[in-house]
C-alpha cells in the first residue's frame, strides 16, 4: 500500500503542541549542556537503517511458523512495506536483498520502484547456507571451505552471481556470512579448511568492482554445533587482513556467545579501519534475533558510545559504515518489530552522541572511574526521545510511528489486500 503523506500530516498537528512542550524542556537542558541541538537534529535525521529483505515477514523456527497475515509475497510488495516504514519514520532509506529468495527479475523497473520510495539498495546477501533445487552440489558439509574444489567452484559462482544483481541494482557491497562448520571433533581439519575458505574468498574478492565492499560476518555457532570457519571477530578480521582493503568485518549483535563485550570488539575493529557494518538485533540467550534495544539497551548504548567517540576520532580512519537490521521472529507484526528496532537504534544513538566527550576523556586520564561511570549513565538516562520525535517531524516523518500505524490500522489495511496466509519468502 502507499500512504498518502497528507495523513501523517493530519496527524503530526493532533500531536504537535504535546511535542513542542516535551522538546522545549529537552532543548534547553541540553543546550545548558553545552550541545548543538540543531546538529543533533540533522545527525539523528540523516541516519539511515537499512531493512533487510526477510524481515517483513513473520520469522520462524525449526518447530513452526505463523503467519500474521498480509506478508509481502514478492520482492515488489515487500520493497513497499519498506517503503510504508520510511515513510513512517524518514529513517529507512535503504533495502538489503538475500539471493536468491528475492532475485529481481527487471532490475530495471525495480530500480524506478525503489526511487519511487526513495529507497537505495544496501549490502546484498549471498546464501550458501541453503541448498536450492536447481544446485549441481549440496552445501551439507560447507560451501566455500568444502574440502570439494567443485562445490567451492559452485559456491563461489553463487556469490560473483550476487555482485551482478547488485551491481544491476546501485548496490555497493556484499555481505557474506559463511554458515560453514563442524558438528563433531575431528570432522575436519581447521587450518586447511579456513586455507580453502581464504582461497575461495579471494576469488569473490577479486570478482568486486573498484568501489564495492566485501562484509564478513561472523557467528560462534549454528546452523553448527562443533565449529564455525569464522566464528569470531577475530577471525574476521584475519580474513579482511588477508584479503585487502575492500573487505571489512560485519558485526552481528546476535551472533557473539553470552556477555561478550562486544562494544570492545567494535572498537578493536574500529582502531584498525576495519569494521564494515552492523547488523542489529537483540537476544537474551543466542542469536534470538529479537527486537534491538528489547532486552540490553545499555550495551547498545556502549556499542554507539564507541561508534561516535571512534568515527570522531582523527586516530580511527575506517570507512563510512553500513547499518542493518537483522531480525526475524516470531510473534509481532514484523513492521511493528522493525518501527521498534529503529527507534531503539537511533535512542542508542542519539545517548550516545550527548555523551560529555572532554569530561569522559579527562575522567579516563585520572582514572576517575566514579565520574566516568556517572558520565556514561547521565547520557543513558536522558530520555532522548523527543529529539527523535522532533527530527522526524521536521523531515515530514510522523512524531509517533508506531502510534500512527496502529490509528490507521495499516497491518488490517496489508491483510485486505494481500490475504490472511501469505507466506514471505526467507527464514
Ligand atoms: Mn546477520
Amino acid at each position: 500500500m502507499i500512504l498518502d503523506k497528507s495523513l501523517i500530516q493530519q496527524y503530526n498537528e493532533q500531536l504537535a503542541a504535546t511535542q513542542q512542550k516535551k522538546f522545549n524542556f529537552l532543548k534547553a537542558t541540553l543546550q545548558d549542556e553545552g550541545h548543538d541541538v540543531t546538529a543533533l537534529l540533522e545527525q539523528l535525521a540523516a541516519f539511515q537503517i537499512a531493512i533487510p529483505s526477510w524481515a517483513l515477514g513473520t520469522g520462524g523456527t525449526r518447530f513452526g511458523r505463523f503467519s500474521g497475515g498480509g506478508e509481502p509475497r514478492s520482492l515488489e510488495e515487500k520493497m513497499e512495506d519498506v517503503g510504508l516504514l520510511h515513510a513512517l519514520n524518514q529513517s529507512s532509506g535503504a533495502i538489503s536483498l538475500h539471493i536468491p529468495w528475492d532475485i529481481p527479475q527487471n532490475a530495471t523497473a525495480i530500480k524506478q520502484l525503489a526511487a519511487s520510495f526513495e529507497l537505495q539498495f544496501d549490502a546484498v546477501n549471498s546464501n550458501t547456507f541453503q541448498d536450492q533445487n536447481d544446485q549441481n552440489y549440496s552445501y551439507k558439509f560447507g560451501s566455500l571451505s568444502h574440502t570439494d574444489k567443485q562445490v567451492r567452484d559452485q559456491a563461489i559462482a553463487h556469490n560473483v552471481e550476487v555482485i551482478k544483481h547488485g551491481i544491476d541494482l546501485g548496490s555497493k557491497a556484499l555481505t557474506i556470512w559463511l554458515s560453514d562448520g563442524t558438528d563433531f571433533p575431528g570432522q575436519q581439519n581447521f587450518r586447511r579448511s579456513f586455507q580453502r575458505t581464504l582461497d575461495s574468498f579471494q576469488q569473490i574478492y577479486d570478482a568486486l568492482p573498484e568501489d564495492w565492499k566485501v562484509f564478513i560476518e561472523y557467528k560462534p555457532y549454528e546452523p553448527h554445533f562443533y565449529s564455525t570457519v569464522v566464528a569470531d571477530w577475530g577471525t574476521s578480521l584475519l580474513f579482511c587482513q588477508k584479503l585487502g582493503e575492500k573487505a571489512l568485518g560485519l558485526v552481528d549483535l546476535g551472533h557473539h556467545l553470552p556477555n561478550t563485550n562486544i562494544e570492545q570488539i567494535v572498537s578493536r575493529f574500529l582502531m584498525e579501519g576495519k569494521l564494515g557494518g552492523f547488523h542489529f538485533n537483540d537476544s537474551k540467550y543466542g542469536d534470538d534475533d529479537l527486537t534491538v534495544g528489547a532486552m540490553q539497551p545499555f550495551q547498545l548504548f556502549l556499542i554507539f558510545n564507541e561508534l561516535v567517540e571512534g568515527m570522531a576520532s582523527q586516530e580511527v580512519q575506517n570507512p563510512a559504515l553500513s547499518w542493518m537490521i537483522d531480525a526475524s521472529h516470531n510473534v509481532k507484526d514484523p513492521l511493528e518489530d522493525l518501527l521498534q528496532s529503529i527507534e531503539a537504534i537511533k535512542i542508542a544513538l542519539a545517548q550516545a552522541l550527548i555523551v560529555d566527550r572532554k569530561k569522559l576523556e579527562n575522567a579516563q586520564e585520572q582514572n576517575d572511574t566514579t565520574t566516568a561511570q556517572e558520565i556514561l549513565q547521565h547520557a543513558f538516562r536522558t530520555d532522548v526521545r523527543p529529539l527523535l520525535a522532533q527530527a522526524r517531524l521536521e523531515s515530514g516523518a510522523a512524531i509517533d510511528p508506531l502510534a500512527f500505524y496502529r490509528q490507521n490500522k495499516i497491518r488490517q489495511e496489508l491483510i485486505n489486500q494481500r490475504g490472511v496466509k501469505t507466506y514471505s519468502t526467507g527464514l
